[in-house]
């Protein structure tokens, strides 16, 4: 056996890793990325451990500069100042497009050393592709890890694109959907189903042409969506009657402008980040979003499970055939479920 076979050994990995030890932590990580049932065993170990951390996503373009931003939020975590406690910052980054061990943030050597050296940060880039279960399921678990091990703050930077990615964002307490002016231009154009999801607006690149319009505009377009809802909150009033219900409605979300290479409002960011968490504590919609996140995953993992367990009763011949039956048009893909699932042996 090689020494470093020892290392896959649970019961020193996660002491080890509960103890700061960072090679740890990243071989944790790996075991739950690649879907290995250890990691999974780890995961069930720790969760006792989890549900303290603050999880902000960041979505949006490529290109928006979302990996700047992380960097400078997690150099605005790390900064003690006498009002403000410095906090152990993680990040996981599940951009395809930007990679955070490549390409631009880390061209931007300065900074990237200011959080480099920092033992209380600790940076995990995502592979897109390959992960079992998921690029949601796998995210959540190494964001669960690294809460259990004490990481404060977990900025989970994705693309905001496809499903997934929207499913990652609902891991997050606070999501952050950065714009910049200038890409397409077409602010207006902001997907319907970011702007649903964002506590914060980001336009980045304050320092472009128009980026003025671009927080002005989507400032009325959250004015807009703020107005439809408390019309529509008066007419469901009465069902909820007595009851608080502890979602975002009575949160606006603000409209905060930022250079993330400079580092300009970056502490007006933080600063609502921060306030919508003492939001979410007051108004009961931590423990709401708490419960949403784990609801998801349970079902998620329901779903794969029952699935799993189907193909392992499934013939691949009647597979074939029912396919033909469905290609010629003789059943409905409907049908072809019911069929598939009878011949399944309970
Ligand atoms: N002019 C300007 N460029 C920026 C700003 N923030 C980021 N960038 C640049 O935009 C590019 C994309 O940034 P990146 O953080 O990788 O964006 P991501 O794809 O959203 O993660 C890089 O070249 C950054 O240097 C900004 O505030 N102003
Ligand atoms: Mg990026």
């Amino acid at each position: 056996m090689f020494p470093g076979e020892k290392r896959d050994d649970l019961s020193s990995l996660i002491p080890a890793a509960l103890a700061g030890d960072r090679r740890a932590l990243a071989r944790l990580i790996s075991l739950v990325e690649n879907g290995h049932p250890e990691g999974q065993e780890a995961l069930d170990e720790l969760f006792p451990r989890t549900g303290k951390a603050h999880r902000i996503g960041i979505t949006g373009a490529p290109g928006t500069g979302k990996s700047s931003l992380v960097s400078r939020l997690a150099l605005f975590y790390r900064r003690s100042g006498p009002d403000k406690k410095s906090k152990k910052v993680a990040i996981v980054a599940v951009d395809p497009t930007s990679p955070f061990t490549g390409g631009a943030v880390l061209g931007d050597r300065v900074r990237m050393r200011d959080l480099a050296g920092d033992s209380e940060v600790f940076i995990r880039s995502m592979a897109s592709r390959g992960a079992l279960g998921g690029l949601a399921n796998s995210t959540a678990g190494i964001v669960q890890i690294l809460d259990a091990v004490g990481f404060e703050v977990i900025l989970i930077e994705t693309v905001g694109a496809g499903q997934s990615e929207v499913e990652i964002a609902h891991l997050a307490h606070t999501t952050l959907v950065v714009e910049a002016p200038g890409m397409g231009d077409e602010i207006q154009a902001i997907k319907a189903g970011l702007l649903e999801i964002a506590d914060i607006l980001v336009v980045n690149k304050a320092d472009l042409p128009r980026a003025d319009l671009a927080a002005r505009s989507l400032k009325s377009m959250v004015a807009m969506a703020v107005n439809r809802k408390n019309g529509s909150r008066n007419e469901t009033h009465l069902e909820f009657q007595g009851q608080s219900a502890p979602d975002r409605s009575d949160w606006v979300p603000p409209v905060i402008e930022t250079i993330a290479t400079r580092g300009n409002g970056v502490d007006e960011l933080g600063k609502a980040i921060d306030a919508h968490e003492q939001f979410l504590h007051q108004s009961g919609g931590w423990v709401k979003r708490e419960e949403v996140y784990l609801q998801a995953e349970i079902e998620s993992r329901l779903r794969d499970l029952l699935f799993e367990q189907w193909k392992k009763t499934f013939s691949e011949i009647g597979f074939q055939d029912t396919m033909k039956a469905v290609m010629d048009h003789q059943l409905s893909p409907r049908q072809a479920v019911e069929k598939l699932l009878m011949g399944r042996n309970l």
